[in-house]
């Protein structure tokens, strides 16, 4: 019944799927030079996560973690994105012109899937190209680098900006409208993710409560991949791509 609502049929077996939910990771990005976090190269090996990616570490050492992230937004200025990213702002478009609704949630700071051309996109972890202040709260974009004494544009107060991203033991941005959409949609894919960071790696299992069919795509099998209807393995580039014009071809069948 909850498949019936979910989906529309359209003819002998091809089938519409009026809301999709695509969750990305590090892996979708990996092919333009943006790096991983958790593979044997990844950037868990070269840092640790407690000293740049948690509040605590950011108060024990800010300019530690402000190296880590003014390198990474420097990174970010020369790459572009790949098949992968494209291929997705491409299914978008397709699904909006037949009336179906997809969103994109990445967990990535990058902004290749809105260079891309992707529209209906959230950034759940935040973003490299914005920061915010502890003290006033303001948020804005920041594309140069940022230091322990770099001034808030609004209150004034030295010390205070940080990078705008979501960091352990922090709440993910856009939860609600994530868990709403996963709970009402017909088809969810996961792509470049471990599986290994919540609450990301728990959207399967709700959107698969909810009826919706759901796959893996990824260079192997990720931590979940056994919470997956399907799996598709390979690099992003070309995994992404192929099974883009699949569905592309199934919708318009
Ligand atoms: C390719 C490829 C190619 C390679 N093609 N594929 C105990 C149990 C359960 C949970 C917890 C627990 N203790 C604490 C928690 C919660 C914690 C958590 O999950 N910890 C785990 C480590 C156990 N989570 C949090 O704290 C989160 N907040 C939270 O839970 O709030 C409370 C809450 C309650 C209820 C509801 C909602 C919330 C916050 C998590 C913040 C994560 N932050 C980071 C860093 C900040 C951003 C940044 O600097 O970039 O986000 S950590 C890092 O991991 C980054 C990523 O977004 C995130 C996920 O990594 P991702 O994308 O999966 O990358 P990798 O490297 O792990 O995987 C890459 C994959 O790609 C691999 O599979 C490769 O094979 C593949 N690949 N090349 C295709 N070419």
């Amino acid at each position: 019944m909850i498949c019936l609502i979910q989906r529309v049929f359209r003819g002998a077996g091809s089938v519409l799927y009026k809301s999709i939910v695509i969750l990305t990771g590090a892996g979708v990005s990996a092919e333009s030079g943006m790096g991983t976090f958790r593979d044997k190269d990844g950037i868990w090996t070269r840092y640790d996560l407690e000293d740049v990616a948690t509040p605590e570490g950011f108060a024990r050492n800010p300019g530690l973690v402000h190296d880590f992230y003014n390198a990474r937004r420097q990174a970010l200025r020369d790459a572009e994105p790949n098949a992968a990213h494209h291929a997705l702002a491409k299914l978008e478009q397709v699904v909006a012109g037949m009336g179906g609704e997809l969103l994109l949630v990445t967990q990535n700071i990058d902004n290749l899937h809105e260079k891309a051309g992707s529209q209906n996109l959230l950034h759940m972890h935040g973003e490299l190209a914005r920061v915010k202040c502890d003290a006033c709260g303001v948020a804005g974009a920041w594309t140069g680098d940022l230091f322990s004494q770099t001034e808030c544009w609004r209150c004034g107060q030295a010390g205070a900006l940080r990078p705008d991203v979501v960091w352990f033991g922090e709440m993910p941005y856009g939860m609600d409208g994530i868990y709403e959409r996963l709970s009402a949609c017909g088809l969810f894919v996961s792509i470049g993710t471990s599986g290994e960071v919540y609450p990301a790696a728990g959207f399967v299992m709700e959107a698969g409560m909810a009826g919706a069919h759901t796959i893996e795509l990824n260079l192997e099998p990720s931590a979940n991949a056994r919470g997956f209807r399907e799996g598709r393995y390979g690099p992003a580039s070309e995994v992404v791509a192929r099974w883009v014009d699949d569905l592309v071809a199934k919708l318009r069948a």
